[in-house]
């Protein structure tokens, strides 16, 4: 039996907020987990710190499942951001300290390769539709395969996924309460569609393209711009609607057959349930930090595979490096991969997280190191203490509160 002996929450700013577990045992091998919920970072701290840490110690690092039950089960109180982060966590070092164990890198315990590398998609975007267009053109410069395009829409000021400058596209604010931002669907609606008919006037049929609505229409709505993107082929439109109200996918999926991508919300298998054994959607978006660690969402995406549905896993910035290099060992393992988002993090970020994955001809590759290939450096991750951040809150014209 190999013993947890130490369990420990390092808080800290490198770039951006992480929340990040180190599990040590009495062999001496560690593990890293991503805990980070964006705006909310403190709140699954605490939940490790106070509630989880303690119940850790004297445990068998090597029962996984167990270990994920136990905690799942044993809160009574189940499901939720906060918990299934804090679990995530949890799940994610065991799974680096089981690789350490045997030898081999994670996605080997998941059942090797079924793939050389993992496809993922990087972000263009621009104020105009010119400007998206060549951000386009500078990602697939650099070699990926597949890119998501956003761009301003005129007459609303500060759009979901534009920004200037050259460093990585970041929404949460820094600051003790959000920044608000406002929104007109009328407005979006008319944009969007030129936008994909620049981008394909300039690429043609071949690139993978897509769009993220962020959780902004109604199903009708959604439907409506799902119709009129449909000759230019989009590879998904994610998040048209909030997906609270599952049955809700039934009306876009009447209506349009471009696919649909949803879920980087989701913390269980219970958000999707419904959405993918009616098939209403196309990929699910739901990755290792937010919903459970790889041992759930490998049982969400195994679920997923019965009914023609893919992986599409979340990978903003705000998901660390250990969440990205776990993400890659699952994506490599199951056999119905959809693609990986991308966002490279800032320098400062990668600094303190040395990790084995790399990007190469617009594939990741988890490494080959035993494990899942990345850590923390404690020592400078102490240099960059947390700073109080929000995501955005929008408003319609009027005022009113409406989802961003
Ligand atoms: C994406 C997401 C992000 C989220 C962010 C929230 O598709 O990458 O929508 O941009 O807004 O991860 O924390
Ligand atoms: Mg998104």
């Amino acid at each position: 039996m190999t013993t947890i002996v130490d369990a420990s929450v390092i808080v800290s700013c490198p770039g951006r907020n992480f929340v990040t577990l180190k599990i040590r045992t009495d062999d001496g091998v560690s593990g890293v987990g991503d805990a980070t919920l964006n705006g909310r970072e403190l709140a699954v701290a605490s939940y490790l710190r106070d509630h989880v840490c303690p119940l850790l110690i004297g445990r068998d690092a090597q029962r996984i499942e167990d270990t994920w039950q136990y905690l799942y089960k044993g809160a009574y109180w189940r499901r939720g951001p906060v918990t299934m982060a804090a679990i995530a966590a949890v799940d994610t070092a065991l799974w680096d300290i089981k690789g350490k164990l045997a030898g081999l890198p994670v996605y080997q315990l998941l059942g090797g390769r079924s793939r050389e590398g993992v496809t993922v998609y990087g972000h263009a975007n621009g104020e105009s539709v010119a400007e998206a267009v060549d951000d386009v053109a500078r990602l697939v410069d650099l070699g990926y395969r597949a890119v998501r395009v956003q761009c301003g829409i005129p007459g609303i000021e500060k759009m979901y996924g534009v920004h200037k400058g050259s460093t990585p596209y970041e929404p949460a604010g820094a600051g003790a309460r959000p920044v608000e931002a406002t929104w007109s669907t009328q407005r979006y609606l008319t944009h969007v569609p030129r936008l994909f008919e620049a981008v394909r006037d300039r690429f043609g049929p071949d690139l993978t393209l897509l769009h993220d609505v962020h959780h902004r229409l109604t199903p009708i709505e959604a439907a409506r711009l799902g119709k009129r993107v449909e000759d230019y082929a989009l590879h998904w439109l994610e998040d048209p609607v909030p997906a609270e109200l599952q049955e809700g996918f039934r009306l876009i999926r009447t209506h349009t057959t471009t696919p649909i991508a949803v879920g980087e919300v989701f913390n269980s298998i219970w958000d999707c349930q419904q959405l993918v054994a009616e098939q209403l959607v196309d990929f699910v978006r739901a990755t290792v930090v937010h919903a459970g660690g790889i041992t759930h969402l490998r049982r969400i995406f195994d679920y997923c595979a019965l009914y023609h549905v893919r992986s599409g896993s979340h990978g903003a910035t705000d998901l660390s490096p250990v969440c990205m290099a776990a993400a890659l060992h699952l994506d490599v393992a199951i056999p119905n991969f959809g693609l990986q988002e991308y966002m490279p993090h800032a320098e400062v970020t990668d600094e303190v997280f040395p990790r084995s994955y790399r990007f190469a001809d617009g594939y990741l590759h988890p490494g080959e190191e035993p494990g899942l290939g990345v850590d923390i450096d404690e020592k400078l991750a102490a240099r960059y203490p947390y700073q109080p951040a929000y995501l955005p809150v929008n408003r319609l014209t009027d005022g009113t509160v409406h989802s961003w």
